[in-house]
């Protein structure tokens, strides 16, 4: 299924899909990174919708992800997931990342989301090692779609050179 899965270097609040993904925190009030970048150019219509969703169930939770408006962006909607910070127990870590990717996944299909776009989730502030966050990401990706007829398109999007290479290689050796 990897005829489904681009590989892109830049900046995802500039990539044109259905839904790009946001790295966030628990509290989905925003942060720096990712999810920084991701308010500022998508306006308060996000952090709206955000507060929304903390008010009915409170945030959410490492793992989990919900869905906003995308609003100035040219994607349609922001998929706000929580990936671990990278300490303590790393094997529960690791299947937290796994899900937040899966959960997303999940959570866009049930959207009929059809072309959805990752930033490298935990592998900044949360200091998830990279080689293996990108590992988990591919194998979590080509699982879903394996077994899934709804999504056409995954981007990957890679701020920096290091995960730009990393993806690179995991998806040239199938
Ligand atoms: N487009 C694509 N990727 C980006 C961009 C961008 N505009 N900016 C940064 N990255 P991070 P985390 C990459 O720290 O580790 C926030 O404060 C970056 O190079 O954004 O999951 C949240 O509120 C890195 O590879 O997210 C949370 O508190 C990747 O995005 C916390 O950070 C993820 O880095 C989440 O930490």
């Amino acid at each position: 299924m990897d005829s489904k899965i681009k590989l892109v270097k830049g900046d995802i609040t500039k990539i044109e899909v259905d839904a790009i993904v946001n790295a966030a925190n628990s509290s989905l009030l925003g942060g720096g990174g990712v999810d920084g970048a991701i308010h500022r150019a998508g306006g308060e219509a996000i952090l709206n919708d955000c507060i929304a969703i903390r008010n009915r169930q409170g945030g959410c939770k490492t793992g989990e992800a919900v869905i906003t408006t995308a609003g100035k962006l040219p994607a349609k909607y922001v998929i706000h997931t929580v990936g671990p910070v990278y300490s303590g127990d790393k094997a529960e870590k690791e299947q937290l990342l796994a899900k937040a990717y899966s959960n997303s996944l999940q959570l866009a299909v049930e959207n009929n989301i059809k072309t959805i776009a990752f930033p490298n989730i935990s592998t900044g502030i949360y200091h998830f090692p990279k080689p293996k966050a990108a590992e988990i990401a591919v194998a979590t990706v080509r699982d879903f779609l394996d077994n899934d007829e709804g999504i056409t398109e995954v981007i990957f999007v890679c701020f920096d050179d290091e995960n730009y290479s990393l993806y690179d290689d995991l998806l040239k050796a199938t």
